[in-house]
């Protein structure tokens, strides 16, 4: 059976959303070695299972129980994401997108608390987010259920199969180094080996665990450092951390500008 993950931010609806795609519970208890609720479910239309991954801002874990994300990404098998968004809170929302697109397996986004964004006078162009994306992005109300069946049907359409691998520009030093690791990198039923340089530049620990198991420790290390001390002389980053989260951020803005209208407030424009 196909095995859909379901990711995002918390408190961006991810439970309501579980409790509407899922007719019945195929597991619930926790993740390995840590304190997470996991819950596994079946579609209500049978055709995967679905996984409940915890609520999170970013891949980069800040404890172990945010780790269960990373994990399951490192070594799980699974089919596709759906990925739910506050849309609402698209911009802090969008950074996890970023993390998930550029990992490159089949997603699509459910744009939930589109009752929210309206009240806050926020227009989305959701079909206009799609194409810049190339994802199916689904507006959705968790809470009543509202667009909830439009997903189903989208998982089993096959269009999310031409979800491209996103493949932002981080600038010549840095390309350079993740072309440089990634070729270093062997191995069976590896995640993407791009995702995976860029995960340990952003200093992911779980992903800088794998690596050096994989390949030389030190080697890898200088390599990290190296390429921090160029992008802090050439381009004034103050840490490769920063330096890849201010690339995401820029794209994020540009998408924002591109999808989003904030209505005048109409007692605004009256007074
Ligand atoms: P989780 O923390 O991501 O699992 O989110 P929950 O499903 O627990 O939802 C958090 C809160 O948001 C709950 O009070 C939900 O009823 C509410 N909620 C979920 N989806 C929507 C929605 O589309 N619109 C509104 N207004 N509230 C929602
Ligand atoms: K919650
Ligand atoms: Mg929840």
């Amino acid at each position: 059976m196909a095995s859909v993950a379901l990711a995002g931010n918390p408190n961006t609806g991810k439970t309501s959303l579980f409790n509407e795609l899922t007719g019945s519970y195929e597991y619930v208890g926790n993740w390995a070695g840590v304190t997470v609720e996991k819950k596994v479910g079946i579609l209500k239309n049978k055709q995967a299972r679905l996984i409940d991954l915890p609520g999170i801002y970013s891949l980069h874990p800040l404890s172990r129980d945010e780790g269960v994300a990373t994990r399951f990404l490192l070594s799980e098998e699974f089919t596709s994401i759906i990925n739910i968004v506050d849309a609402s809170q698209l911009d802090r929302n969008l950074y996890l997108t970023v993390q998930l697109l550029e990992y490159g397996k089949p997603m699509l986004i459910g744009l939930n608390m589109m009752d929210v964004a309206k009240h806050r006078g926020l227009a989305i162009d959701h079909e206009k987010l799609a194409s810049l994306l190339q994802i199916p992005v689904i507006p959705i109300i968790a809470r009543t259920g509202t667009g909830c069946d439009k997903i189903l049907e989208t998982l089993g359409s096959g269009r999310m199969a031409a979800t491209p691998t996103l493949r932002l520009d981080y600038g010549p030093v840095l390309e350079e180094s993740i072309a440089r690791l990634a070729e270093r990198l062997q191995g069976e039923n590896l995640p993407p080996k791009r995702w995976l340089a860029l995960q340990y530049f952003e200093g992911n620990p779980l992903v800088a665990e794998m690596l050096e198991t994989m390949t030389d420790g030190e080697w890898l290390q200088r390599l990290r450092i190296e390429t921090e001390q160029t992008l802090a002389r050439i381009a004034g980053a103050k840490s490769l951390d920063t330096y890849i989260r201010d690339t995401r951020r820029n794209y994020i803005a540009g998408l924002l500008e591109q999808s989003v209208t904030r209505k005048k407030d109409v007692d605004q424009t009256l007074s």
